[in-house]
């Protein structure tokens, strides 16, 4: 690694602003037992985003909206040149947490505002973004205002993209008066790092303060349409029957079979069944249903979809059903740049924090945007290894620590010689 092998001085965030921020965030979209729904484009996700939008501006920060709605707030350095960037995102899913994204966007105006309120103007400009649609949950993909500020998709292909409700992408950014006209692609950063939390068990059970992120796993969503005939529950003998409700449920528990079968981290999950008409005495006429497909190696999760896809094929056969699927998201698993996760550590190490090195199950914007440069991420505990649940939760002294290594990472980054020449 060329350059000093130190770190910046002691500077340290502001604890109190930051987590006075996420929960003033998690206000918003609140749920009455806890957590905070904002659907990606909801009225509720145009006043988080109208929130944060006002920390940047407050900040001074240039403050610009594409083409898709992802939003960047800039504080120029000492020369000119691509920032050094960071950032998340703030939409949730219905169930969520005041933390996943909120985090890493939060702590990115933090990290600048503290090294602004010290009167420090790195050489390298530092930007930090929040990206549009990352939960997947409203509009699939997953992680799509990202993947088309990396170049993955066209501003009018996310337009045209219809949600789980009949609403369409483009419309509802205009809608909520985020349609804007920065060009997308982006522009590549220096470098790019994502502060978020793990969403998972491992630092807890391990008792380690800051994951290294080393990359995230590939991802494959299908939506499955069943089609059968609907019949009198109680009239239609079981060898007449094609019933999509039962092909459903014979899928899901095939697909917990599989990930068992091939074992971590293959993972299988069924986020959303739904039956046509839905009524007690009535076999289905149609299921609907998600499949989520994971793992670290591309080989595996190729292997695991192709069982699954013959798995369709011989139930749709035994049962004379129609099965359709349609896929919904489709991502490789991604490396981060080994430079970056180097100094995550150094930092980490060099505030006392302990470590360990992991891949993400959860998707992230950084995986969009390490099309683009060398990119890397740091999570921070957990409790309890929940995520996408209103009980979501990180304690105060993680997410500070987490925001100070993020402070360290950056002010590195945008202080370095150029460090990506061979070392
Ligand atoms: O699905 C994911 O991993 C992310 O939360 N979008
Ligand atoms: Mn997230
Ligand atoms: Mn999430």
């Amino acid at each position: 690694m060329t350059g000093e092998a130190t770190m910046p001085g002691p500077l340290s965030v502001d604890g109190e602003r930051l987590v006075r921020r996420l929960l003033e965030l998690g206000s918003i979209g609140g749920l009455p037992g806890g957590g905070c729904a904002r659907l990606a484009l909801t009225d509720d996700d145009a006043a988080g985003r109208n929130l944060v939008m006002s920390w940047m501006l407050d900040l001074g920060l240039d403050v610009t909206i594409d083409a898709v709605g992802n939003v960047i707030g800039t504080r120029a350095g000492r020369e000119p040149g691509p920032p050094v960037m960071t950032g998340s995102h703030i939409d949730t899913v219905r169930t969520g947490g005041f933390y996943d994204g909120n985090l890493g966007v939060i702590a990115g105006i933090e990290v600048i505002e503290t090294l602004a309120d010290a009167g420090v103007t790195p050489r390298r400009a530092m930007a930090v973004g929040f990206f549009t649609n990352e939960e997947g949950a409203r509009f699939a993909p997953d992680m799509l205002g990202s993947l088309v500020y990396a170049g993955g998709m066209t501003a009018e292909q996310a337009h045209d993209v219809v949600a789980i409700d009949g609403a369409r992408f483009g419309d509802e950014l205009e809608r909520i008066g985020y349609l804007g006209g920065s060009p997308c692609p982006g522009q590549a950063p220096y470098a790019f790092v994502e502060l978020h939390i793990e969403q998972g068990p491992v630092l807890e059970a391990q008792h380690k303060r800051i994951g290294v992120v080393t990359g995230v796993q590939g991802i494959s969503w299908q939506e499955l349409t069943i089609t059968g005939q609907s019949s009198h529950a109680g009239t239609t003998p079981i060898s007449l029957r094609h019933d999509p409700g039962y092909v459903a449920m014979e899928l899901g528990s095939f697909a917990r079979r599989l990930a068992n079968d091939l074992g971590p981290p293959q993972v299988a999950t069924v986020g959303r069944l739904q039956l046509q008409p839905n009524l007690v005495n009535v076999v289905a006429a149609v299921a609907s249903m998600t499949v989520d497909l994971r793992n670290t190696d591309e080989l595996v999760l190729r292997h695991a979809e192709a069982r699954f896809a013959d798995q369709c094929v011989t139930l749709a056969d035994a049962e004379g059903v129609v099965i359709e699927s349609r896929s919904l998201a489709r991502f490789e698993p991604v490396t981060f740049d080994t430079q970056v996760t180097d100094l995550i550590e150094l930092a980490a190490t060099n505030r006392g924090l302990s470590t360990m090195r992991m891949p993400s199950g959860a998707g992230h914007d950084a995986q969009m945007m390490a099309r683009l440069c060398p990119t890397a991420m740091v999570f921070v505990e957990s409790v309890g290894g929940i995520s996408h649940n209103v009980t979501e939760h990180t304690e105060p002294v993680d997410l500070v620590a987490g925001a100070n290594v993020l402070l360290d990472v950056l002010h590195r980054l945008a202080e370095q010689e150029n460090p990506w020449l061979a070392t």
